[in-house]
């Protein structure tokens, strides 16, 4: 298998799965300003890179992530100028929300054990994502006296029930995978032992699709949450025609004429074929 090693991201690439690996295992990928610039660049090298259809973000060993690095991002700084700070801070949101939510390829979060705290941005800024049964989440800042931020407050409020987000904000307590489903805050939960499997299955499933018509429609869903419905219907006409244009493949008229005219599919029921 084809591999990226970095400090403190792996990258293995399987049949268009690009799986991101946060991997500093002995410290449960707790994510430090190095881990942060690797995966800065490793997401914007992917973005151009052709063996990666699809990101699975995981960790490695049994955690997920154990949120920011308390000694690494959070003490060494104090120690650094406002202007260093602030560029530390700045490389952590550039990937774990604003590189991550409107990735131009699908993007799936594979949490398979400890998540908490600054992991949750990430988490929350994937397309899809999917927990092992028996991992383990916490927004613990209150347990060390600080708030959710780096956006991990904006990224509960954006994804959970508020009586959910302010329990688990409010008493900093654990939940399990089942319960981060329950909630919404993952798609879905199975047994560890099915999780990579499960994941990867999905996986191929979303690139027999095409792709350049789910970057589209994952990007408009994200848009228009936070727009009206005047500016949403006209946002969506002029995306329609852009994809359109994108779309090389011509997927639609495929899709058209091999529903219509060749009656050869349902489009209810499976897609059209790529090659008829
Ligand atoms: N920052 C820095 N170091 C960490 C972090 C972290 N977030 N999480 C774990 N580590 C380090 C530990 O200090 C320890 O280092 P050492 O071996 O050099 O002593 C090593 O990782 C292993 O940690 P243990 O606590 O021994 O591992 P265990 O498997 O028993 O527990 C757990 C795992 C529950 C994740 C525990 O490490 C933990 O509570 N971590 C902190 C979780 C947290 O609250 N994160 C911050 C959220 S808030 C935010 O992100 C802004
Ligand atoms: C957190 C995360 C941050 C931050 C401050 O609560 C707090 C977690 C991702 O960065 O800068």
């Amino acid at each position: 298998m084809e591999r990226i090693e970095r400090s403190c991201v792996t990258v293995e690439f399987d049949e268009g799965i690009a799986w991101v690996i946060l991997s500093r295992p002995e410290k449960r990928n707790a994510m430090s300003p190095t881990l942060n610039r690797e995966m800065l660049e490793v997401l914007e090298d992917l973005e151009l890179d052709e063996r990666c259809g699809i990101v699975v973000l995981t960790g490695a060993g049994d955690s997920f992530s154990a949120g920011m690095d308390l000694k690494e991002y959070f003490r060494e700084t104090e120690k650094l100028s406002p202007s260093q700070v602030r560029r530390v801070r700045q490389t952590a949101y550039a990937w774990q929300w604003r590189k991550l939510m409107h990735y131009p390829k699908p993007t799936i979060a594979m949490v398979n054990g400890w998540c908490f705290g600054g992991a949750f941005t990430p988490l929350v800024a994937c397309d899809l994502s999917f927990a092992a049964d028996e991992a383990v989440f916490g927004l613990s800042e209150i347990n060390w006296g600080i708030i959710p931020g780096g956006n991990v407050t904006k990224a509960v409020a954006d994804k959970l029930r508020p009586a959910d987000a302010l329990f688990y904000i409010m008493t900093g307590r654990n939940f399990d995978g089942r319960k981060a489903a329950e909630m919404g805050l993952v798609n879905e939960s199975v047994p560890r032992a099915e999780l990579r499997d499960h994941v990867r299955a999905l996986a191929m499933e979303l690139m027999g699709k095409n792709l350049t018509v789910m970057n589209g429609a994952k990007i408009a869903f994200k848009q228009v949450r936070t727009m009206s419905w005047d500016a949403s219907e006209d946002y969506l006409g002029s995306k329609a025609a852009q994809v359109r244009a994108q779309d090389k493949s011509a997927g639609r008229e495929r899709g058209l004429t091999q529903f219509l005219d060749d009656k050869s599919y349902r489009p209810g029921l499976e897609g059209y074929s790529k090659d008829g």
